[in-house]
């Protein structure tokens, strides 16, 4: 075993994997860079190095300042996660170099998989079903189209350096294949600086199924059953499953044997994955699966299988790293139960999926799941790194109970202070198709508008967060709150004696750049309320306010000049504007410009020194991919200019400070 384990990679897989060296009680050295100086994963490792600033290519993948650091601590081993430096074969070759075990497959076995044309020349060698096309050398235009009419149409053009997508193009109709050649070999050379090509039968209705593999130093390879991973948005994977729907032990069996060939055949040592594209335009057939390409790392997905056979995955890993045998033979291992993984991620839906930035203000996961993480409450989601906040994994006796606990995971999963997309997850959840485990790859984009609909907001949701409004410490201006006096409603003579006084609230809240004005009421215990939508009108009578009231404290979360409501059907922040400015970004007022949330610098138009008149736009902040305009809060001089474009500021922070007025 390692007695010190360097891991290359942060966020949940670098906590995930710590937790199991931990566990076996191997010391972890962490690295981090400046952007991750509080992250878990640095304060929850034995040790930790710094290795550089924000960007990756600056930090995480700075193969040699990471080697160094391992170095430096007397690590022995370095495990590289996923992404980053996992399957760089010029990195696994020189952590060997440097004396130190690289917890993985051997750089040759990487390289053999790198390129899909050379991958499936090997995978034919060694048996197993590729699907059907060109793959070699010619890349004539007129060859390769008149291989296309050999293999049928519709056919798909690859790149073979290609991934993620990137450099395909499906071609319906012979004369167009020239011009979709032309597109894909640009794709190819633009992105990965490889125009070569291969040319397949395109799959109607793909399935995604891969096979997690298992190799050790001593030649034997088992299997670990499949995960379902056809619930994808743009080649990005949103919730995976195993077993895979539909799935009969015939077919199992034979795809766990081609991958066991498949990696027998570079002989494969530690955790792999193997990737099926399924024909599931007729239900599963044995014969109708098709190798596409291996990853030879550990995957995102990884918790789904630990699930349903109770292997710790990175176990095994520190144990064939360290020329120990496979734990298990084939037949001792089996498929129990029934798991899910949902990727909860810091994204704006409504947007295009767009990913989005912020401070988790309120963290709380359900205790039904198993949810790994890189943060806790308060860190920052910043735009320097993969947006995700969790990988919620459930388990159940069969697919239907893991998946309403998926559901129900989701619900009482509350975050504040950033957008999710915990809705689109949870609209997943409850679709007819998928609940049936009709899953295929098209699945997201034909459902596409239902799926993504924002979640109705009701005035019971606005009346809840405009009452816990009114206790918030931060009131912008007592505009905001004023003290009426009930009596001009009809509808209050009938509250009898103390009618006349009973104080109303006027608060206003906005969401998404929707207005509301609520009129909050109370009588003793019981509280009412009536709301009005935009240039809407008051609804005739007010409310009770008292049966909203939460059963599960908190469901109601307030930060700064936002209320977050945890209600059932969704998350909902609403800001509270300042009556003064009419917006919800008002600088500090006085001698500074002060950070309204926490967010990211897009613009800065002075510097120090500058002079600048009251009301002038000083800097563009971005918050959850919102741009707010700060402004001069009076006529003076800058003093201190104290942020760049680029930088990540903190609710609070002083950006700004203006020389002291002498008046
Ligand atoms: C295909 C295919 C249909 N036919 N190959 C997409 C990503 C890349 N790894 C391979 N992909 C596909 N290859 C043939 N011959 C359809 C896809 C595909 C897909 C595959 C798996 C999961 C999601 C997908 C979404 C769109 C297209």
């Amino acid at each position: 075993m390692p007695k010190k384990l360097l891991i290359a990679n942060r966020g949940e897989i670098a906590c995930r994997i710590m937790q199991t060296a931990h566990n076996m009680g191997v010391k972890t050295v962490a690295v981090y860079s400046d952007a991750d100086a509080t992250a878990q994963h640095r304060l929850l490792a034995d040790e930790a190095v710094r290795i550089g600033p924000a960007p990756v290519a600056e930090s995480y993948l700075k193969g040699d300042v990471i080697i160094q650091a391992a170095l430096e601590t007397g690590a022995d081993a370095i495990h590289p996660g996923y992404g980053f430096l996992s399957e760089n074969p010029d990195f696994v070759e020189a952590v060997e170099k440097a004396g130190l075990t690289f917890v993985g497959p051997s750089a040759k076995a990487i390289r053999a998989m790198g390129l899909k044309d050379a991958a499936k020349k090997l995978m034919e060698e060694a048996e197993v079903p590729v699907v059907p096309g060109y793959h070699g050398d010619n890349q004539d235009a007129e060859f390769l189209a008149s291989e296309a009419e050999k293999i049928g149409y519709p056919v798909l053009i690859k790149a073979r350096a290609g991934g993620g997508g990137k450099g395909m193009r499906k071609v319906d109709d012979p004369k167009d294949f020239a011009e979709m050649l032309e597109g894909a070999v640009r794709e190819g050379e633009a992105s990965f600086g490889d125009g070569r090509v291969l040319i397949e039968k395109y799959i109607t209705a793909p399935r995604h199924i891969e096979i997690q593999v298992f190799g050790d130093n001593h030649g034997n390879v088992v299997h670990l059953f499949e995960r379902d991973c056809s619930l994808q948005r743009r080649h990005q994977k949103v919730i995976e499953e195993a077993p895979a729907p539909g799935m009969t032990e015939e077919m199992r069996a034979a795809m766990g044997e081609a991958a066991v060939k498949a990696a027998k055949a570079i002989n494969y040592s530690g955790a792999g994955t193997i990737e099926f594209i399924v024909d599931g335009s007729d239900g599963l057939r044995p014969d109708g699966f098709w190798f596409m390409e291996m990853n030879t790392r550990l995957q995102v997905e990884h918790p789904v299988t630990e699930a349903i056979t109770g292997v710790d995955l990175v176990e095994w890993q520190l144990r064939v790293a360290d020329d120990e045998y496979l734990p298990k033979f084939q037949d001792e291992l089996q498929i129990t139960g029934h798991a899910f993984e949902a990727r909860l991620y810091a994204e704006d839906v409504p947007k295009g999926f767009l990913p989005a930035t912020g401070t988790l203000e309120y963290l709380e996961f359900s205790d039904r799941a198993r949810n790994d993480s890189g943060v806790v409450e308060g860190d920052t989601i910043t735009p320097f790194y993969d947006p995700m906040i969790a990988k919620v994994i459930t388990h159940g006796e069969t697919r239907n109970e893991a998946l309403s606990e998926l559901e129900a995971a989701l619900g009482e999963t509350r975050i504040a202070g950033t957008v999710t997309n915990a809705a689109f997850l949870h609209a997943l959840c409850n679709h007819s198709g998928f609940g049936n485990g009709e899953v295929d790859t098209g699945l997201i984009e034909r459902d596409y508008e239902t799926l993504t609909k924002p979640v109705e907001l009701s005035d019971e949701v606005i009346a809840l967060a405009a009452k816990h409004a009114l206790d918030m410490p931060f009131q912008p201006n007592a505009a905001g709150k004023e003290l009426e006096y009930a009596g001009t409603d009809p509808f209050e003579a009938l509250f009898g004696f103390s009618i006349w006084e009973a104080p109303v609230w006027t608060q206003k809240l906005t969401l998404n750049e929707e207005q509301f004005e609520t009129r909050i009421r109370r009588h003793g215990d019981i509280w009412q309320c009536k709301v009005k939508r935009g240039d809407g009108d008051y609804g005739s009578s007010f409310t009770d306010l008292e049966c909203l009231e939460p059963d599960v404290s908190p469901e109601v979360f307030l930060f700064g000049n936002r209320v977050a409501v945890f209600a059932k059907e969704g998350t909902f922040e609403f800001t509270i504007p300042d009556p003064l400015t009419g917006s919800d970004d008002s600088a500090g007022g006085g001698d500074t410009v002060i950070a309204p949330m926490p967010g990211l610098v897009k613009k800065v138009s002075a510097k120090t020194g500058d002079a600048v008149e009251d009301g002038d736009a000083l800097i563009v902040l971005e918050a959850m991919k919102m741009e707010h305009t700060l402004v001069a809060p009076r006529d003076g001089i800058i003093a201190e200019f104290n942020v760049n474009e680029g930088d990540q500021v903190e609710d609070g922070d002083i950006l700004i400070a203006l020389e002291a007025s002498d008046g």
